[in-house]
């Protein structure tokens, strides 16, 4: 049985699976007979999207995404790496739901995917070091992979986009902006907490990537799956 983390924070994590879990049986109980195969690929990549996350949220509950990370300063760290298994596929996941809104190229898909992978890894490899300049010098690299990465979204898919109907340009510009509002504040809430300066402490950090996380995956797909953009997408009446 899980404690409650090393900071309390586990009453976070708590919440955090039981809204993944929410999210994700609202999202199957109102796909379960979408008969049109965009729509369909739509919910099954948000469900996906959701379910990675609750497994997630569960396993850092249990204390079993959790690790520590020893300084060569001395300094120990907790860290939860389950975050970034979790990131590894949903944010690819996310980015595959707006990229297929905005009808992208599937060339432009794999750019914007292959850097958010290295986006998430560096991000990882920061978080993992040992030697603190090091750990600064990957969460930059991390971020400037991050910036390019909503460069070309709003960029490149949002020239797809562009060429497409009203519903779906309007559905992309609210996922669009949900994106740049709740991804650049991920780099933020890991400068100011455990894993960067330690401004915020693992409570107070727990707490911040569970919103985050929330309105990133769970909002996210609301505003989607609920949009004329995907409902009854392709199937207008013969
Ligand atoms: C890290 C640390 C290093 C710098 C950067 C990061 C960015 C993480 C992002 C995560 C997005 C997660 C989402 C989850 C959905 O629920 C790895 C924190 C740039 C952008 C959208
Ligand atoms: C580019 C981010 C720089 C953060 C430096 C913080 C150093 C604290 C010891
Ligand atoms: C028209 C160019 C917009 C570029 C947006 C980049 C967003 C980075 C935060």
């Amino acid at each position: 049985m899980s404690s409650l983390g090393v900071e309390g924070e586990g009453i976070w994590l708590a919440l955090g699976t039981i809204g993944m879990l929410l999210g994700m049986v609202y999202f199957m109980s109102k796909g379960w007979d979408v008969q049109d195969p965009r729509e369909k690929e739509f919910y099954v990549i948000t469900i996906l999207i959701a379910g990675i996350a609750a497994a997630s949220y569960l396993s850092m509950f249990f204390g079993f995404g959790l690790t520590e990370v020893e300084l060569v300063n001395g300094r120990v760290i907790d860290v939860y790496w389950a975050r970034y298994a979790d990131w590894l596929f949903t944010t690819p996941l996310l980015l595959l739901d707006i990229g297929l809104l905005a009808g992208a190229s599937n060339r432009d898909l794999a750019s914007i995917i292959t850097i958010d992978a290295f986006m998430i890894v560096t991000g990882l490899a920061a978080t993992l070091m040992k030697v603190p300049v090091a750990r600064y010098a990957f969460w930059t690299i991390s971020t400037i992979a991050m910036l390019f990465v909503l460069y070309y979204l709003v960029v490149v898919v949002g020239e797809a986009a562009s060429e497409a109907d009203e519903d779906t340009q309007a559905t992309f510009n609210t996922l669009r902006n949900v994106i740049l509002v709740a991804w650049a504040v991920y780099p933020v809430a890991w400068l100011v907490g455990t894993e960067g300066l330690g401004l915020v402490g693992l409570f107070g950090e727990t707490l911040l990537f569970m919103i985050l996380d929330l309105f990133a995956k769970i909002g996210f797909g609301f505003i989607l799956l609920r949009s004329r953009a995907v409902v009854g997408s392709d199937s207008a009446p013969t």
